[in-house]
C-alpha cells in the first residue's frame, strides 16, 4: 500500500474479493452542500453504492492522511468545517500531507487518490470546468487535465452552467477525454437533463459503458472518461429559474472580486441560497442516481474485465 494512503478495512477486502469500489470525493461535503444537508447526504450516497452492489470508499485527506474509505465520524468533521476546510486540487496535496492538516478533495484530487487505492469509478455531482469568460480570468478547474491524464470513470450529472459547457467540452475534446452521454444525446446541465451540447458518445447500459472503459483501458490509453448521467426527470429544475439564478450569482462574484479556487464554492454557495431548498433536494438526488449508475457500471467493468483475461 503506498506509504501515504490509507484503505479502510471493507475498501481493502472488496479490491482483494474483486468486488465493485466506488470513490466519493468530500468537497461536495465541504464546500458543494450546506451542512447538516452535507453529511446527510454523503451518508446517504454510501448507502446507496452499498444497495447497489458496490463498496463506497469516500476520499478525503484526514491528519495529513490520505484516505480512501472515512469513518462516519470523519464524514461528520469534514461536514461540519463546511467551506473553511481546506479544498483540495492537485496542486494541494503535498502542503495538506506535510503539515498534517484535514482536507477535502475536488474531482482531481479524488481520482488521484482513488488510482493510487487501485479504484476505477467515482460518482459525484458536477465537475469543474472551463468558467465563463475564462478568455479573461483564465479560470479552468484542474479536474479537466486530470480527466485526461488519471485511469477514473466519473459518473456526474454534466456541469453546471455556472461553466462555459461548450468550452468546456472543447478542452476535455483537446485533452483526448471522451465524454459519455448515459441515455443522453447531450452533456446534461445539472439541473436540467439536458443543455445544447451534444456528447461525443450516448451509451444505454452499464454494460456497454463498462466494455468500452475496458477497452480503453487494457489497451494502455491513459487518462479517464466523463460518464454524464442526467439528473432524473422528477427532480429536473425549470431552466430559467436555474439560470436566472446562475447569472445573480456571476455578477455578484464580478462585482465582489472573486477568483481562484474561492470562485466555484462561491457560485455553488448563492445559487443554491438563491434558488432555496428546490436546488439542494436536486442537487441531492443527482448524487444518488450518479451513485447507482457508478455502482452499477463497476459491476460491470468487473465482470468484463474477468472475461476479457481469461
Ligand atoms: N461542481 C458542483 N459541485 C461541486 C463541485 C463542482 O456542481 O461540489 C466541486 C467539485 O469538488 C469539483 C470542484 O471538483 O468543485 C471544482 O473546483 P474548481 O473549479 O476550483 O477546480
Ligand atoms: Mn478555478
Amino acid at each position: 500500500m503506498p506509504q501515504f494512503l490509507d484503505i479502510a478495512a471493507e475498501v481493502q477486502q472488496a479490491l482483494r474479493d474483486n468486488k465493485p469500489v466506488v470513490a466519493l470525493e468530500s468537497t461536495i461535503i465541504s464546500h458543494g452542500m450546506p451542512y447538516p444537508q452535507n453529511v446527510a447526504t454523503a451518508l446517504q450516497v454510501e448507502a446507496e453504492v452499498r444497495a447497489h452492489g458496490a463498496v463506497p470508499a469516500t476520499i478525503a485527506i484526514i491528519d495529513g492522511r490520505l484516505k480512501a474509505g472515512l469513518s462516519a465520524q470523519e464524514i461528520e468533521a469534514l461536514g461540519q468545517r463546511g467551506r473553511d476546510a481546506i479544498k483540495v486540487s492537485r496542486r494541494d496535496i503535498p502542503f495538506v500531507i506535510a503539515a498534517k492538516q484535514m482536507g477535502a478533495t475536488t474531482v482531481a484530487s479524488t481520482m488521484i487518490v482513488a488510482a493510487m487505492a487501485g479504484i476505477k469509478i467515482f460518482a459525484t455531482g458536477g465537475i469543474g470546468g472551463v468558467h465563463r469568460n475564462a478568455q479573461q480570468s483564465f479560470d479552468i478547474s484542474a479536474d479537466l487535465q486530470e480527466l485526461s491524464q488519471t485511469p477514473v470513470a466519473v459518473v456526474c450529472a454534466g456541469a453546471k452552467s455556472i461553466l462555459d459547457l461548450r468550452l468546456t467540452l472543447e478542452y476535455l475534446e483537446t485533452h483526448g477525454v471522451p465524454v459519455v452521454g448515459y441515455q443522453s444525446d447531450t452533456l446534461p446541465a445539472f439541473f436540467t437533463r439536458e443543455s445544447e451540447f451534444p456528447v461525443d458518445y450516448r451509451l444505454d447500459t452499464p454494460l456497454s459503458i463498462a466494455r468500452v472503459l475496458h477497452a480503453k483501458w487494457a489497451m494502455g490509453l491513459k487518462g479517464g472518461m466523463v460518464i454524464a448521467n442526467p439528473i432524473p426527470d422528477s427532480f429536473a429544475m425549470p431552466r430559467a429559474l436555474i439560470d436566472g439564478a446562475i447569472q445573480q450569482a456571476l455578477g455578484e462574484a464580478t462585482a465582489q472580486g472573486i477568483g481562484g479556487k474561492e470562485s466555484t464554492p462561491f457560485l455553488l454557495a448563492r445559487v443554491c441560497e438563491l434558488t432555496g431548498g428546490d436546488s439542494l433536494a436536486a442537487n441531492i438526488q443527482l448524487v444518488l442516481n450518479n451513485a447507482r449508475l457508478a455502482a452499477a457500471v463497476g459491476i460491470e467493468l468487473n465482470g468484463v474485465t474477468a472475461k476479457e483475461f481469461i
